[in-house]
């Protein structure tokens, strides 16, 4: 009754219940020797609606680590049987940097120095037992939104602002590891970059806004028909996307970017203005050999060139 008269609390309710909801999707691992110390954090975890799993000992959770990606915050005991807490702390740093993985230690120890051992090690907080459990609660909460700004800027940071693509950072990012996993499973590859045709003369008569609703209606296109092929897709700068195409040998991703280009060529745009068409050109190149990832995206530029030369609206490879 009180709530419903109260906008503030009612959005307050909202807001813990949002945050409730989305810990369901967050991964916790309690890593302690002493079941009953396991036990209370699990409790006081699961309370917060955490997804939660334990381990015993420090080599318990490598594995538990090794098998489940999605584990982002761990709170481990200091005093364990086969390693300590900092000990296995330093482990995971080796491989989970802590914008990806937090760890709190956790320890019933009277060393006042422990926390500054476990933080050196990497830990990103530490709690001398017996803790306050609203502090612990509060401290985890402050772990997972950091986890999660962290995300949304990475996120952001990847993505192109007008057509919701990757941006030309994270392409040039991304393609080396993903033509190197194609080259080591000898799995063809092959690299295009698409270019629209006289878009300057659209924005010219139909205005700029038009041409970035033009740009939007491409990208749409281009992910819908990338996105099954476990293409990568970025736009790369202007009016020029670029695209990865795993597994596809030259023969079978001139075919695919040819069949880009027809249904491109068909695609009508609506505009205030009426509609409009638009045709791409594409310059398309092979992986293969040991060329360098820029060297493979400037053959793919200069094959663009001529598919430009030759009258646009065409695939050259
Ligand atoms: P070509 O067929 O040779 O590719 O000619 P073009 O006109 O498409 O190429 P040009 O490089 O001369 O012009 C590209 C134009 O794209 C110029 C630039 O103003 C416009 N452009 C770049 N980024 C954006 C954008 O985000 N939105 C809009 N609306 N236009 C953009
Ligand atoms: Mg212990
Ligand atoms: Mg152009
Ligand atoms: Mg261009």
């Amino acid at each position: 009754y009180i709530i419903k008269d109260n906008d503030r609390a009612l959005d307050m309710v909202v807001a813990s219940v949002e945050r409730l909801l989305n810990n369901a999707l967050v991964k916790v691992l309690v890593v302690d020797d002493v079941r009953s110390a396991r036990q209370g954090l699990v409790e006081l975890l699961r309370l917060q609606r955490f997804n939660v799993i334990q381990a015993r000992t420090g080599q318990q959770a490598l594995e538990a680590l090794d098998q489940d990606r999605d584990i982002c915050l761990i709170l481990t005991d200091y005093h364990m049987p086969d390693m300590n807490g900092y000990e296995l702390t330093r482990l995971i740093r080796k491989r989970f940097a802590s914008d990806e993985l937090r760890i709190i230690g956790i320890s019933s120890s009277s060393d006042r120095l422990l926390s500054a051992s476990f933080l050196k090690a990497g830990a990103c907080d530490f709690v001398y037992r017996p803790y306050v459990a609203e502090e612990l609660q509060c401290r985890i909460n402050l772990h997972v939104q950091a986890l999660s700004q962290i995300r949304q800027l990475r996120a952001a940071a990847f993505q192109d602002y007008l057509t919701e693509l990757y941006n030309r950072r994270y392409f040039f990012r991304e393609g080396p590891a993903l033509v190197e996993r194609c080259l080591m499973r000898v799995e063809p590859c092959s690299v295009a970059i698409l270019d629209i045709d006289h878009f300057k003369k659209l924005n010219d008569s139909f205005g700029h806004d038009s041409g970035d609703v033009v740009l939007k209606a491409v990208a749409d296109y281009l992910k819908g028909v990338c996105c099954p092929h476990g293409a990568l897709l970025g736009r790369l700068g202007g009016e020029e996307f670029g695209m990865i195409l795993p597994n596809m040998s030259l023969r079978q991703a001139l075919s695919f970017c040819d069949s880009i280009r027809g249904d491109i060529a068909t695609l009508t745009v609506p505009l205030p203005a009426g509609e409009t068409t638009v045709t791409v050109s594409i310059g398309l190149a092979e992986i293969g050999g040991r060329e360098s990832f820029d060297n493979y995206l400037h053959a793919a530029d200069q094959f663009l060139y001529l598919a430009k030369r030759f009258g646009r609206n065409q695939v050259y490879s």
